[in-house]
């Protein structure tokens, strides 16, 4: 049965609605940002750029890097932005468009977060790099599909009796990174741990300014949390929903976050745009080992 127009809506000239891309406009290598004018700064050291369109807070410029195709894509911020960023980039290479059915032939693409993130542990200093294990979803937004084979319920268990988590909260989601991708971008330049998703900016990552939170208390939790041997060490806003919906899609997936705050320690980085083009340049020379 195809797919109804209402449910994967294309524009006129037939590229997918909010990304605005056709299939011939994507690689097999896909990096992620947040921030759309972090597009550029990452294909300004490309050969050549084929494509560049933004749509919204969706920016696409695809060429090659050193002879290799790669695609960049900004999300904007949340995991709200990250559904719909990867189911549109999986249907542009696992529907025909013209059919409006899945391939029988399933791709998997190599989806790379470039992000920004704030330490939430001592040892994780302003300044480094940080890979993510795993992604700790806050938002609630993995719930809405099966996720269950793919969560590690004994740690997300210990966590919610740890924190005491509040019961009018989603409950959280603990998915894997890849870990043939952890290998190729681990070096004595990284650092690893579990990355918390958080659902917003400043509540939901414990900071107050006019608004006081529902639980004070627990940032110093998540920091103290230790499920043998994996701690907690950094939060930002879309991680685990890329985790997640990689490992339903069949992507392979992993998230690189630049430390440019810490919670821990108040400290905020003196240059936090040359610590974004280190990440982008460090990435970049992994991404050739794939
Ligand atoms: C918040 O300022 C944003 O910065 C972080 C958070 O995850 C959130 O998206 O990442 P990016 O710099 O990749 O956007």
């Amino acid at each position: 049965m195809p797919i109804k127009d209402s449910e994967l809506i294309l524009n006129p000239d037939g590229s997918v609605y909010h990304l605005n891309l056709k299939p011939e406009h994507l690689a097999p290598t896909v990096i992620l940002v947040g921030d759309q004018d972090r597009v550029s700064k990452i294909t300004k050291h490309f050969d050549t750029v084929e494509h560049s369109i933004q749509k919204r807070e969706f920016k696409t410029e695809t060429g090659t890097y050193n002879g290799k195709r790669i695609s960049v894509v900004s999300t904007g911020i949340g995991c709200d932005n990250i559904d719909i960023v990867l189911n549109e980039l999986d249907a542009l290479v696992n529907i025909d468009f013209k059919t409006r059915t899945i391939k029988k032939d399933i791709t998997t693409l190599n989806i790379i977060r470039i992000g920004t993130s704030g330490s939430l542990q001592k040892e994780i200093p302003v300044d480094s790099f940080a890979i993510s294990t795993d992604g700790l979803d806050f938002s609630g937004m993995l719930h809405f599909y099966n996720i269950e084979a793919f969560r590690s319920f004994p740690f997300e268990d210990a966590f919610v009796v740890h924190t005491q988590w509040n019961a009018n909260k989603a409950l959280p989601v603990l998915i894997s990174n890849n870990k043939t991708l952890e290998k190729v971008f681990s070096s004595d330049q990284t650092k690893l741990g579990v990355t918390a998703t958080a659902s917003g900016f400043y509540g939901p990552q414990g900071r107050v300014l006019r608004l006081s939170t529902q639980d004070p208390d627990l940032n110093d939790k998540i920091h103290t949390f230790n499920f043998e041997g994996k701690k907690i060490v950094n939060f930002e806003m879309e991680t685990a929903a890329i985790y997640g919906l990689s490992a339903l899609l069949g992507h392979n997936a992993l998230s690189l976050n630049a430390i440019i705050a810490n919670r821990a320690t108040g400290e905020f980085s003196n240059n936090p745009g040359k610590l974004v083009e280190d990440l982008i340049t460090y990435a970049l020379g992994k991404i050739l080992k794939l």
